[in-house]
C-alpha cells in the first residue's frame, strides 16, 4: 500500500494503490503511520518527501471499502476520523522535521487535505485539488475546513467546500494554498532537490520554525513574541547555530548536522 525508501538524509514515502488513485483503506493508513513513525525515530532522516504512485496523489477515503448499502447499521465515520485521519494530520503537522508533499496528480477529499497538512507543497500543473466531500454528502475533514479558511478565507473556503469544484494546481499556487505548481515532468526532480536541501539544513531549527508558524494564527502578537524568544533561546544553543555563524564569518558554506 505504500513504498518507503530510505535515501541519503531523507525518506520518500509513496502512497501506492495507483489503481484506486491511492485512496486510503485501513492497511494504507497503518502502513503510512508506521512509515512516518520510522521517519520520526530515525535521526538520519532529516526531511520527508510524500507523494503518490501513478496518475493520482490520493483520492481520499476508499469508498469501495464502505458501501453503506452493504452495511447493516448506519456507519460511524467519526470512528475512522478519530482513529486514522486525525492522528495522521497531527503526525504530519507535529513531525519535528520538514515534510515536502509532491502532489503528482489529483488530490481529492481527505487526499487534498493531507497534502495541505504537509509543510511545503509542490504540485504538478496537471494536478487538481478537490474538496469532494459534499458530492457524497459529507463535510471536509482532515483539517480541510481549518486549512482552507485559514489560508484562503471564508469566501473561497466555502465555495470550494460547497461546490466540490476542482482547483487547478496553478490556481492553488496563485491563491497561496500551496508553494508552487511546476511542470509535470519537473515535479519529482524539483521535489527531490528541495527535500535534499532541507535534509542538509539545521533540522532542529526547522522543527522550531514549524512550531512558531503553527502557533502564530492562534496567538496574540505579544504571546508570539514570547514564543519566538523561547524558541530562539533554544535554537541559539545548538551546534548548528554556532556552525552557521562561523561559516558566515569564514565566507564558506555551513555544514549543518541537524
Ligand atoms: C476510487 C476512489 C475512491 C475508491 C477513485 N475510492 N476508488 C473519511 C472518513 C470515512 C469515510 C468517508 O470519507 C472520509 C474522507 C474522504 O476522503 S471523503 C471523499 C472521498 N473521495 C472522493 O469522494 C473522491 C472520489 N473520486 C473521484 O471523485 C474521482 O475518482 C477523482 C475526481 C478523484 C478522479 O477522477 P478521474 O480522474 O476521472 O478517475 P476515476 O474516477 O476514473 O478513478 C480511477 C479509478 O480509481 C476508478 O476505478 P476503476 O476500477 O473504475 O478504474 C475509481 O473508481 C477509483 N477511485 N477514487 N475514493
Amino acid at each position: 500500500t505504500i513504498l518507503h525508501e530510505r535515501l541519503d538524509g531523507w525518506h520518500r514515502i509513496t502512497l501506492n494503490r495507483p489503481e484506486k488513485l491511492n485512496a486510503f483503506n485501513e492497511a494504507q493508513h497503518v502502513a503510512l503511520r508506521d512509515a512516518l513513525e520510522a521517519c520520526s525515530a530515525d535521526e538520519g532522516c532529516r526531511a520527508v518527501l510524500l507523494t503518490g504512485a501513478g496518475r493520482g496523489f490520493c483520492a481520499g477515503q476508499d469508498l469501495g471499502d464502505r458501501d453503506p448499502a452493504k452495511m447493516e447499521s448506519k456507519p460511524d465515520l467519526g470512528y475512522t476520523i478519530e482513529n486514522f485521519y486525525n492522528p495522521l494530520v497531527r503526525k504530519l503537522r507535529g513531525m519535528n522535521k520538514p515534510i515536502v508533499c509532491a502532489v503528482n496528480g489529483v488530490a481529492a477529499g481527505a487526499g487534498a487535505n493531507i497534502a495541505l497538512a504537509c509543510d511545503i507543497v509542490l504540485a504538478a500543473k496537471s494536478a487538481k485539488f478537490i474538496q469532494a466531500f459534499a458530492k457524497i454528502a459529507l463535510v471536509p475533514d482532515s483539517g480541510g475546513t481549518w486549512f482552507l479558511t485559514r489560508i484562503l478565507g471564508e469566501p473561497r473556503a466555502k465555495a470550494l467546500a460547497l461546490t466540490g469544484e476542482p482547483l487547478s494546481a496553478e490556481d492553488a499556487a496563485n491563491w497561496g494554498l500551496i508553494w508552487r505548481a511546476v511542470e509535470d515532468e519537473a515535479l519529482m526532480e524539483e521535489a527531490e532537490a528541495l527535500v535534499t536541501k532541507l535534509a542538509h539544513g539545521p533540522t532542529q531549527a526547522y522543527g522550531l520554525i514549524k512550531k512558531a508558524i503553527h502557533a502564530a494564527p492562534g496567538s496574540s502578537l505579544d504571546a508570539q513574541l514570547e514564543l519566538e524568544r523561547e524558541l530562539q533561546r533554544e535554537a541559539g544553543r545548538s551546534d548548528d547555530y554556532r556552525e552557521g555563524v562561523a561559516a558566515f564569518l569564514e565566507k564558506r558554506k555551513p555544514v549543518f548536522k541537524g
